[in-house]
């Protein structure tokens, strides 16, 4: 897949293209059918698929804020697109100017001559630029005079509700990440640097906790979680402990993961964790000795709950596309 980060080094072959465009934070189910949708008809015009997306996220330039946190961080983000087989992403990067830009100014500039569009490919609910000017209809009626196609995809109904990255967002935030994997279609991941923590996990407990240092994405709920461990191309069970350590006092929020049998040097290493279930919330013991007893059993419940979803694991590692659309 290639990837575009600026108007000016865009460089494609002769094919015209078939584009879609969108945030796509979480690359989630719904992502996932509108990227096969759009391959599919690539396919059919003779066309390659190219997603246009922002970096920073619109949110953040237009709000400062941190909110939302991310479901996927860009890296993560194209990552997934690519998994999907998309032929080429433009990463556009949002600023306040190009946010000013009016719909035909960027569909012409962006779209058209940049990238030769032929067909575009929308959300149910996609509309950019201000007061969500560049609507289905708008499009439509660029289309007309720039010479390119538009089609709307449906909505992508899971148990009686649309998948979104807000339903997700609110799920993670629960803790529910079992839940969040039907929707997402693979595990919630966040990855990171090893940072130094407290240097207490190994010493005192005999539990050595690889600690990561998150940035801008969402993690789930505090609490003790079964996770996957993934290290250069190793996948390995292991226990994560999001929260405050509060036998200890502590005030400052972590995310620890123990790997049981891993002994390799982590700091500064780039480690992926995925969520498979959450077992319970984080407690205040009144020892060590109960911490560590504690400890030992979320390893052993973790151990067993992986062991009973290893068929199904492979596949929830990395994202698939939805079954209903493969061909
Ligand atoms: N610390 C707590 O204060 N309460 C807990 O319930 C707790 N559960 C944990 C569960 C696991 C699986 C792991 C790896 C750590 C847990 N910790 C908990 C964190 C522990 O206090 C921490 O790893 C050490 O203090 C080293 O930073
Ligand atoms: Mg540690």
């Amino acid at each position: 897949m290639r990837i575009f980060n600026a108007l000016d080094s865009i460089k494609l072959n002769n094919k015209k293209t078939c584009v879609t465009i969108g945030n796509f934070d979480g690359v989630h189910k719904g992502h996932q059918y509108l990227l096969t949708q759009l391959q599919t008809y690539a396919r059919q015009t003779d066309t390659q698929s190219v997603v246009v997306t922002f970096d920073p996220h619109p949110l953040r330039v237009l709000h400062g804020a941190k909110q939302p946190p991310f479901i996927t961080l860009t890296k993560q983000k194209l990552e997934l697109i690519e998994k999907m087989g998309i032929d080429a992403v433009f990463c556009v990067n949002f600023t306040r100017e190009l946010a000013n830009l009016n719909p035909e100014n960027f569909v012409e500039t962006y779209l058209v001559n940049a990238l030769s569009m032929r067909h575009l490919v929308i959300g149910y609910d996609y509309a950019f630029g201000k007061n969500r000017s560049g609507n289905f209809e708008t499009l439509q009626k660029l289309g007309e005079k720039f010479g390119y196609s538009v089609r709307q995809s449906e909505p992508f109904i899971h148990e009686g509700e649309t998948v979104s990255s807000t339903r997700i967002r609110k799920m993670i935030e629960a803790g529910q990440v079992f839940e969040a994997r039907e929707l997402l279609g693979r595990f919630y991941r966040v990855e990171g640097q090893v940072v130094h923590g407290q240097n207490r996990g190994g010493r005192l407990l005999g539990f050595p906790t690889a600690n990561l240092c998150l940035t801008d994405e969402l993690f789930p709920l505090p609490g003790v979680y079964a996770v996957f461990a993934e290290y250069e191309n190793m996948v390995m069970p292991a226990v994560a402990n999001i929260g405050f350590n509060p036998t200890f006092g502590n005030d400052v929020l972590s995310v620890e993961i123990h790997i049981p049998n891993f002994s390799a040097d982590l700091y500064d290493k780039w480690l992926k964790v995925h969520f498979v279930r959450n077992l319970r919330p984080e407690k205040k013991f009144g020892g060590l000795d109960e911490l560590k007893q504690q400890i030992q059993a979320d390893i052993t419940q973790t151990q067993a709950i992986l062991a009973s979803d290893t068929t199904q694991t492979k596949s929830f590692l990395w994202t698939t596309p939805p079954a209903s659309t493969t061909n």
